[in-house]
């Protein structure tokens, strides 16, 4: 018996690598996280911006929030298991009336983990309509192989790394619109893009990459993952601890040292890690 999903969920999850909406905030739950994030970007003049986009559980509070909000814990429940760990996140933030865009890429072409079994969770704090730039999707290309990914380091990519699969420009892809507090959830090698904010609001949403306990990282350095369900299977990821004094210089030295080792691996070999060293 699922906890959270449909079965017709479930299903279509298992068969298209996507499923959504999920409701999982209440407006007011929403409206509190929305509220904490912007008066953090009022106090600091701007978006909130990498690198505390990153990881930003380890930092501020309504991102702990959403990232153990039982109702989410749940729908990812009914797709990986009881043991989760919180591999990642990042916040995605689209100015309303902006070209900000992701190119058709599958999360996981970086992340070096297997096997293949992440989720992302995309938690809306704000209505993202299709002509917000909601995420589209390949339905079922999570059953391809992983594909090859090149940097586009263009200023209005949204990916760090600016990963994108070439020759996919054509495709449309299917819309995932989301209401505020709905949650969307894709397979790790599903291919999915997003486009520029036609819209009146900004377009929030809390991209959360989890995955089931057996889930072993390769390559160097050893990345860091927080337990927010269940137990641990084996000791392959430093254990992040979970957020208590948020925005302080405590928080900030554990984020600092995770969001470095996320980096170091997503960003091996790509332009963006030439020009730290560069810097
Ligand atoms: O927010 C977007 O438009 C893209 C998000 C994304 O690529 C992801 O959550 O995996």
């Amino acid at each position: 018996m699922p906890k959270r999903l449909t079965e017709d969920q479930i299903a279509r999850y298992r068969k298209d690598g996507f499923c959504h909406p999920v409701p999982v905030l209440t407006a007011a739950e929403a409206a509190a996280c929305r509220a904490d994030l912007e008066r953090y970007e009022n106090e600091i003049g701007q978006p909130l911006d990498f690198p505390e986009k990153s990881k930003p559980h380890l930092l501020f509070k309504w991102a702990d929030q959403v990232a153990h909000h039982p109702a989410v814990l749940d729908a990812v429940e009914d797709l990986i298991g009881p043991d989760i760990l919180l591999y990642h996140i990042t916040l995605w933030t689209k100015e309303a009336g902006t070209p900000s865009y992701v190119l058709w890429h599958q999360d996981g072409a970086y992340f070096f983990l297997e096997p293949a079994e992440q989720v992302t969770a995309w938690v809306a704090l704000s209505d993202a309509p299709v002509e917000a730039g909601c995420m589209h999707v390949l339905p079922g290309s999570h059953e391809g192989p992983w594909r090859d990914h090149v940097d586009d380091l263009g200023p209005d990519n949204m990916i760090k790394r600016g990963q994108g699969i070439p020759g996919l420009e054509a495709e449309r892809g299917v819309p995932m619109p989301l209401k505020t507090g709905e949650m969307s959830l894709h397979h790790t090698k599903l291919i999915h893009a997003s486009g520029a904010n036609g819209h009146t609001d900004r377009r929030i949403g809390v991209g959360l990459s989890y995955i089931p306990a057996h889930v072993r990282p390769y390559a160097e350095p050893k990345p860091t993952a927080l337990l927010v369900r269940g137990r641990t299977h084996h000791d392959d990821f430093i254990m992040e601890e979970r957020l208590t004094a948020p925005e302080t210089s405590a928080a900030r030295a554990a984020h600092k040292a995770a969001v470095s080792r996320f980096r170091a691996r997503q960003d091996a070999g790509s332009k963006v890690a030439e020009a730290y060293v560069a810097s």
